[in-house]
């Protein structure tokens, strides 16, 4: 038998059509996932959102890139914090969320608008890298995850409109001192070239659930469509406490804010002020 040593299984979560059907996943398939997740660094549920729904989010989604250099939008209201992007089945979606939070707790929060990726037909391919970094980047080791993006492909991804690639296990990679430095944490191609990789073919309404430390591009886009895919960040909470009772939230007023030093101000930056 031909071995390519290029075959690799992309981490999909299997489920039932009742889980499917109900919106909701098992105890059994949160922890499934979530054990995808620490170690493959993603996993994929696929076919989870209604295919015609999807597809009027595309063309929704369209609509909103082409409006956006407007005045209407940079006026208004952001387009993308109205139905139908606002929509549970996006910003609380009942597959990824019970997987977030059984990695990253409770308390995890977010913030809106959430983004789109997109790829234009005739696009280049994108350069290797992750959207974060380790935690404690001088450590030798990787510590659980704390930032997630929620990805929602709005067309079928195909190898020929570019289905973002992922390096499965890449999550707990420690950088080098020069990469762990450069910006947007490009990773080094030839490191990469050795290590298993796979290209994210899956169908419209699918949720991808990806350490955000995992490496992975956008590939080019050979057809004559827009590949749009959603992508919703989330983070685990850590010390910031705004909504901590009364302490944090006292205001501090003007003339003392405007009297204190940048790096002092930098220390107390989340502190309320006029
Ligand atoms: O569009 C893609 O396929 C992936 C792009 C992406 O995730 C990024 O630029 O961080």
């Amino acid at each position: 038998m031909k071995t390519t040593g290029k075959t690799v299984n992309i981490p999909k979560l299997e489920i039932s059509d009742k889980e499917r059907s109900e919106n909701k996943l098992t105890p059994e398939s949160i922890e499934a996932g979530a054990r995808l997740l620490r170690e493959a660094g993603l996993v994929v549920i696929e076919s989870v959102l209604p295919r015609d729904w999807i597809a009027e989010l595309n063309v929704a989604m369209q609509t909103v890139l082409d409006n956006e250099n407007e005045e209407d939008s940079q006026n208004g209201e952001h387009p993308m914090l109205k139905m139908p992007f606002m929509d549970p089945r996006v910003i609380d979606n009942p597959f990824a969320m019970p997987i977030l939070k059984a990695a990253m707790g409770e308390k995890i929060f977010a913030y809106l608008p959430y983004g789109c990726n997109s790829t234009q037909p005739g696009c280049d391919i994108q350069w290797i890298h992750r959207d974060s970094g380790q935690l404690f980047p001088e450590l030798p080791f990787a510590l659980p995850v704390s930032t997630i993006v929620v990805n929602i492909p709005l067309v079928d991804f195909t190898v020929e409109n570019g289905a973002t690639e992922v390096w499965p296990g890449s999550h707990l990679i420690i950088d080098d001192p020069a990469v762990r430095n450069s910006p947007y944490n490009v990773c080094d191609e030839d490191r990469a070239a050795r290590l298993p990789s796979f290209q994210l073919e899956m169908p419209a309404g699918s949720v991808v659930v990806r350490d955000m430390r995992c490496w992975h591009r956008a590939m080019p886009n050979r057809t004559q469509t827009i590949r749009h895919m959603l992508a919703l960040v989330y983070f685990r909470r850590f010390h910031h406490s705004p909504d901590a009772p009364g302490i944090f939230s006292r205001r501090i007023p003007e003339e003392i804010w405007t009297d204190m030093s940048e790096e002092t101000q930098e220390v107390y930056r989340f502190q309320t002020h006029d």
